[in-house]
């Protein structure tokens, strides 16, 4: 199939969602097109089923804010005519859904029928989409688009609950490609990092405030008191200062390592125990699975999706939200013993197995074909 994706650049979840599907999807024949302002960053190899296509806004003056949907879906609907693109795949619905059902009016007119699949990934509705500026929007274009698919049960539930909808909601969770793991890294580095005796907890997001930076900062502040470790803290954002700051204040500074946005994700995983996910809400926690299939076990909060992917007691521990004394004890239970961190270990590896690609992909397939074959019905 021709499928256009759109979706955002950034080291962000969707993002980093979206170019794996569609690098997955160019790997089974599929013809794909990324539609967005930048080459996504995990987006390396550009190809002759992998296309990008960047949409440019020029700057005018009188604009206050420059108009990105009306370039989007302009660069939609030129693209669609050019490659006569048969399924048109956005995520995140703001403003992607929105710019999506544009493109596809604007096609119509021209008599070509477009079908629209919106994943839905989480801050899109919870944080942002809910926002009564942006609400009627994002209702009207998630009602439009011809399939709804959402990265959890629970972001299902929440966006239920938030919005008036009246389109059925697929779930389809996100996923790893176990294959790409498989002995990848023998030397882990690790003892750039540590020294032999110290355990090694990491932390990645974009640092904003949903991912409770300080949470993560007090949960290992406890932690180092009881076992030897070094905290690294991956990723770049609004909260950084901050906890940059904190570890300052809690004497931790020579413990904790800010590494800044990193492409090399997997060898940090590779020689970390432990992961840290304390968020205030979480749709899905593809960081936390991205931990666990690299063999990290977790600790994190049991809010939103996340409960659907580390499991208590088997691939890490959960928490409610802001409980840093449970965090930081059941952190200190897994690391102590060498046996036990080994167990959750492998637990950790075992769980994220079912979240392998081979198993996702084919249900992105058969919507998409179930879309195409009934574009001509949801013409509004
Ligand atoms: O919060 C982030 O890390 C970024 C955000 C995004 O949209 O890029 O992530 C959301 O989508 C990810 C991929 O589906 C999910 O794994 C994250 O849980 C979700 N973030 C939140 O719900 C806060």
């Amino acid at each position: 199939m021709k499928i256009a994706i759109v979706c955002y650049p950034t080291f962000g979840g969707s993002g980093v969602v979206a170019t794996e599907l569609g690098i997955a999807l160019a790997g089974r024949g599929h013809e794909v097109h990324f539609i967005t302002y930048r080459q996504p960053v995990r987006l390396e190899l550009l190809g002759n089923n992998i296309h990008f296509h960047e949409v440019h806004v020029p700057e005018y003056p009188l604009f206050h804010y420059q108009p990105y949907e009306l370039a989007l879906s302009s660069k939609l609907v030129d693209t669609v005519k050019l490659y006569d693109i048969e399924v048109l795949h956005v995520h995140y619905a703001i403003p992607h859904a929105y710019a999506g059902y544009m493109a596809k009016k604007m096609l119509q007119e021209s008599g070509i029928f477009i079908p629209m699949i919106t994943t839905l990934h989480g801050t899109d509705i919870t944080l942002v989409g809910k926002h009564p500026f942006y609400k009627p929007a994002v209702t009207f274009s998630i009602n439009k688009s011809d399939v709804v698919t959402s990265v959890s049960e629970a972001l299902k539930q929440s966006t239920l609950e938030l919005f008036d909808i009246e389109k059925e909601i697929e779930v389809i969770p996100n996923f790893i490609e176990i294959a790409k793991y498989r002995n990848v890294y023998t030397d882990c580095q690790r003892s750039m990092m540590a020294k032999p005796e110290e355990r090694i907890i990491t932390h990645i997001s974009n640092f904003r405030k949903v991912k409770r930076i300080p949470d993560v900062i007090k949960v290992f502040h406890q932690i180092q008191k009881e076992v030897p470790a070094k905290l690294v803290m991956v990723g770049e954002g609004p909260e950084k200062e901050k906890a940059e700051q904190l570890c300052d204040d809690l004497g931790l500074k020579d413990r904790v390592l800010f590494l800044g946005n990193s492409t090399e994700i997997d060898r940090i995983l590779c020689f970390s125990d432990l992961f840290l996910l304390p968020s205030e809400t979480e749709s899905f926690g593809l960081a936390a699975l991205e931990a666990m299939i690299n063999k990290v076990a977790v600790i994190s909060s049991d809010t939103g999706g996340i409960p659907e992917v580390n499991i208590d007691g088997v691939s890490g521990f959960m928490a409610p939200v802001g409980d840093v004394e449970t965090m930081a004890q059941k952190a200190i239970e897994i690391l102590r013993d060498d046996a036990i961190l080994e167990k959750f270990k492998e637990n950790a590896f075992k769980v994220a197995s079912k979240f392998d690609i081979v198993h996702i992909l084919p249900m992105y397939e058969e919507i998409y074909d179930k879309a195409y074959k009934s574009r001509f019905k949801n013409t509004f």
